[in-house]
């Protein structure tokens, strides 16, 4: 029998969670699980290349932290596992499936395949390659936001700035540098760590002398909480208090969320490390089944209303895929623009 670190049910009674609301957190959900189905199909079928690092099993995550955010206003910081938190952050399926397949209609005018998806309109300020890259500019998203409300005096900037990285990486540098600005300047940032155990094919508990992520928070005088990645419904608690708490200007949280990726790391990676068992073992905890359940319960939708979600979203996949598969490739006279700003 594996023991799993996982957190005690979620009181649901204690929840009041809209139909709305719901309907957005269940859409967003299928919406990344879909996308992402559809990348290991075409990159298995040779249409994609590249590295491709799939979200399958995170998307409460993503979806139950972007969503209590302000669309295109808030900012939002990803990795190189990022097409879910482009998605949830309001990018197009049609501009992150045609940055994939590296066109000029992509998010990133198909210069940044998979690890490099960016957005101005939509706030979303980029995947990163390399691990840890993206934390100090996510500080420094915070970091203008608080600058020009208290120092410039222009009371239109109350943006959060979510930061999302995985477990291996906070053993980073950064991470620590990082955290510690955040909290002594008290920027609106969460800081959402994804423990989903690997780091490749490093296990977690090999690579940190203090696996409970969250603690780390307390020598930095910074809340940190740890909360169920599996159930979106704790996360967008967990996340409203967090945002509610830095637009208040009452400073970062740290927050880790427990969860697990259903693929290897990579569409790249046979993913023979992981034992069958521990697979399994979250496999029944799939988050969108998950939530599939509690909303029929509590008479938020009814499983026909889920059904037709679920057809609506594979549209907009197909959709996403022909408009990508039909997108022109970029000029190659324009190979040296978007390198430098106008
Ligand atoms: C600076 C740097 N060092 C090493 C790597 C190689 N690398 C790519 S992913 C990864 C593991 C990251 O694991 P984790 O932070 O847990 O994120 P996950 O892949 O689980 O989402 C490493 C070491 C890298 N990309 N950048
Ligand atoms: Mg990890």
């Amino acid at each position: 029998m594996v023991s799993e670190r996982i957190l005690p049910e979620l009181n649901t009674a204690e929840i009041s969670l809209d139909r709305e609301t719901a309907l957005v957190l269940y859409e967003d959900m299928v919406l990344g699980r879909f996308f992402e189905d559809k990348c290991a199909e075409m990159y298995y079928r040779g249409k994609m290349f590249g590295f491709v690092h799939l979200y399958n099993g995170q998307e409460a995550v993503s979806s139950g932290i972007i969503k209590a955010m302000r669309q295109d206003e808030d900012y939002v910081c990803s990795t190189y596992r990022d097409h879910v938190h482009a998605l949830s952050a309001g990018v197009p399926a049609r501009e992150v499936m045609a940055e994939l397949f590296g066109k000029e209609t992509g998010c990133s005018r198909g210069r940044g395949g998979s690890m490099h998806l960016f957005s101005s309109a939509h706030n979303l300020l980029g995947g990163f390659a390399f691990i840890g890259e993206g934390i100090p500019v996510a500080l420094g998203a915070a970091f203008q936001t608080k600058y020009r409300r208290e120092v410039l005096k222009d009371d239109g900037y109350d943006q959060v700035t979510a930061c999302f990285f995985g477990d291996g990486t906070s053993n980073n540098g950064q991470f620590f540098e990082c955290l510690n600005m955040a909290a002594l300047w008290k920027l609106p940032i969460l800081f959402v760590v994804e423990n989903n155990k690997w780091a490749i094919g490093m296990a977690h508990e090999r690579a940190t002398s203090q696996p409970e992520i969250y603690k780390k928070a307390s020598v930095f005088n910074m809340v940190g909480v740890e909360v169920d990645g599996m159930d979106v419904v704790a996360m967008h608690k967990v996340a409203t208090e967090a945002v509610a708490r830095a637009r208040a200007g009452e400073g970062p949280t740290l927050i880790e969320a427990l969860t697990y990726r259903f693929r290897g790391h990579s569409l790249a990676d046979p993913d023979e490390l992981r034992s069958a068992e521990e697979k399994q073992f979250w496999a029944a905890r799939d988050p969108i089944k998950k939530f599939a359940a509690f909303m029929t319960e509590h008479e938020l939708a009814s499983n026909e209303e889920l059904k037709a979600i679920d057809k609506r979203i594979q549209e907009v996949i197909d959709d996403a895929l022909a408009f990508a598969e039909s997108s022109p490739e970029p000029n190659p006279e324009d190979l040296r623009k978007y390198i430098f700003a106008d």
